[in-house]
């Protein structure tokens, strides 16, 4: 990406017509660069009048300059500043190019009139016009005081607003162009644009041209493009669509007393944040916070109404039946956040809108009926992060199976029960074959996962447990994760595949999972018994 100077000397000399829209604050430029406009205007009008002051240089320069800071943080196109009559004489405007060039301001366009100045709309004829040599001397200031050879100086006309005539505007035009300004802004107040065509013509391209055809915003842009100028500036149109909204909304909700009808008249509290860049901050929150917060973050499966459980299930999804009067998502949720872990997504399907997630992210399967896990999963891979936990929604377990999880560290890890329990059951699933059984005598052990498979596969030998249902990714493990769905994403079948495909997947590609063995303490709700057993073994075990 070009420096915003050049992009700004690269627009004026492009020899098409160019546009840059007025923006008064880090929103309003937000907005005007992501709508595509390739470069802003900082409204002398607008930036005063967002603070209900006028524009009469009742904002001091520094105040101008406080801004533009937000509005350069803000995006990455040029912005032009109207930088009024550069605040003062020569020396004023050499601090302030330099103040400008600082805070990354790729120009300033400064107009011949005296400090203070005014609005070139109220009352323009009244206002006397800066002597020549003088203004000529503040442009020459601030081109030997810019840093970047790029920043763009615009010398704005102001002899038709005051009541003169086109032999002042051209004489001072060719003066302020003789003294460096890189463009020439004729400024004009009439409803046609005779004035400025008439100046274009005479001019003839000696310098590039610049407009701002508020008054005469009736004329076809393809004049201005015949005329030759080379810039038009759209000077205020998003401080004035912002105040007729907020009119509008304010009477409403005043006359109301509701939000009602506003609601859906106004920007959502999300598109708020969008603004504002705040997945950004949780992205690097994921980097960078440490300490009370863990940096992982949990993805729980809840699309599922849950087999043979119709009449429980008739009003809200699995995971909201309740274990020991507590729904069992909310006990996961509750496990995930005593661990630090705050950034929870919850991917639901039948009855989403019967969840209670409590803050988490939520997001909806829509083809939960037709699908299966892997397709579930897929809905939250924009939630994927670094380091991540993937569990069931309908695994009861004690905390510290997930602080054990957490404490490990492996790319890939899922948890094992080998207890003979788990093995004993032949019509359970998700039976795991790893590297070597447990071995409890041998503290963390280094074992990795070969398969895992919904029925006893007699050729695999005895398996060595039961995966529980909880997966931990972190480093790369996110990639090969990524790839392993890619992968399964193509085949046919993919809508029947479930975590263990996944976790088989990744063997293929030779990124096994290590296997972290544990005994019990954990339980699944397939079936009414299950959830009958549930509520015991939360009053016993779940803490
Ligand atoms: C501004 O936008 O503040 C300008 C342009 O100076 S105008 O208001 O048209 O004079
Ligand atoms: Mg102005």
């Amino acid at each position: 990406m070009r420096a915003r100077t050049t992009q700004l000397k690269n627009m004026l000399a492009s020899g098409r017509l160019e546009f840059i829209l007025e923006a008064h604050n880090g929103l309003s430029a937000r907005i005007v660069e992501e709508t595509g406009f390739k470069g802003i205007w900082a409204s002398g009008l607008a930036l005063s009048a967002q603070h209900a002051v006028r524009d009469n240089n009742e904002l001091s320069w520094t105040q101008v300059v406080g801004q533009l800071e937000f509005m350069t943080d803000a995006t990455g196109i040029p912005i032009l500043l109207d930088g009024d009559t550069g605040y003062g004489d020569f020396n004023n405007m050499r601090r302030l190019v330099r103040k400008l060039g600082q805070v990354g301001v790729a120009g300033v366009c400064i107009e011949d009139k005296l400090f203070p100045k005014a609005n070139s709309f109220i009352h323009g004829e009244r206002q006397a016009l800066e002597d020549i040599q003088t203004f000529c001397g503040k442009i020459q200031a601030g081109k030997d005081s810019q840093a970047d050879d790029d920043f763009s100086i615009v010398a704005r006309v102001e002899a038709f607003i005051a009541g003169w005539g086109l032999d002042e505007a051209l004489k001072r035009a060719e003066a302020y162009h003789g003294a460096g300004a890189d463009a020439i802004l004729i400024h004009s107040k009439h409803s046609q644009p005779g004035e400025v065509l008439d100046f274009a013509k005479e001019w003839a391209g000696r310098s590039p041209l610049v407009i701002v055809p508020t008054k005469y915003y009736a004329t076809p842009t393809e004049v201005f493009e015949q005329a030759g100028i080379s810039l038009v500036i759209w000077a205020n149109h998003m401080l004035r669509t912002c105040i007729e909204a907020m009119q509008s909304t304010a009477a409403n909700i005043h006359e109301t007393h509701s939000l009602v009808e506003s609601e859906g008249q106004v920007a959502t509290v999300e598109e708020v944040f969008r603004l504002q860049g705040a997945e950004e901050l949780l992205a690097a929150e994921r980097r960078y916070a440490r300490g009370h917060s863990h940096t992982a973050t949990a993805i729980v499966l809840a699309a599922s109404r849950g087999q043979g459980m119709d009449e429980l299930t008739r009003e809200r999804p699995k995971v909201m039946l309740p274990v020991a009067g507590v729904p069992m998502l909310r006990r996961q949720i509750d496990k995930f956040k005593k661990q630090g872990i705050n950034d929870i997504t919850v991917v639901a399907g039948y009855r989403h809108d019967a969840i209670d997630v409590q803050g988490a992210d939520i997001l909806v399967n829509e083809n939960w009926e037709s699908s299966g896990e892997l397709a579930s999963l897929s809905c939250a891979l924009i939630n994927f992060s670094d380091d991540m936990v993937i569990i069931y929604g309908d695994l009861l377990f004690r905390s510290y199976l997930l602080h054990n999880l957490l404490d490990w560290e492996a790319e890939l890890l899922v948890v094992v029960d080998s207890s003979e329990l788990s093995t004993a059951l032949g019509n359970i699933n998700d039976l795991a074959y790893c590297s070597t059984p447990d071995n409890r005598a041998m503290y963390q052990q280094k074992v990795t996962l070969k398969q895992v498979t919904a029925k006893l596969a007699p050729e695999a030998g005895q398996p060595d447990g039961r995966w529980i249902g909880m997966l931990r990714v972190t480093g790369a493990g996110e990639q090969h994760l990524r790839s392993a769905l890619e992968t399964l994403q193509v085949r046919e079948d993919f809508n029947t595949l479930g975590l263990p495909h996944l976790l088989n997947q990744l063997v293929v590609e030779e990124h096994p999972p290590q296997v972290q063995y544990v005994n019990g303490h954990w339980m699944d709700i397939n079936n009414l018994d299950d959830l009958e057993r549930a509520g015991t073994f939360e009053y016993t075990q779940g803490v």
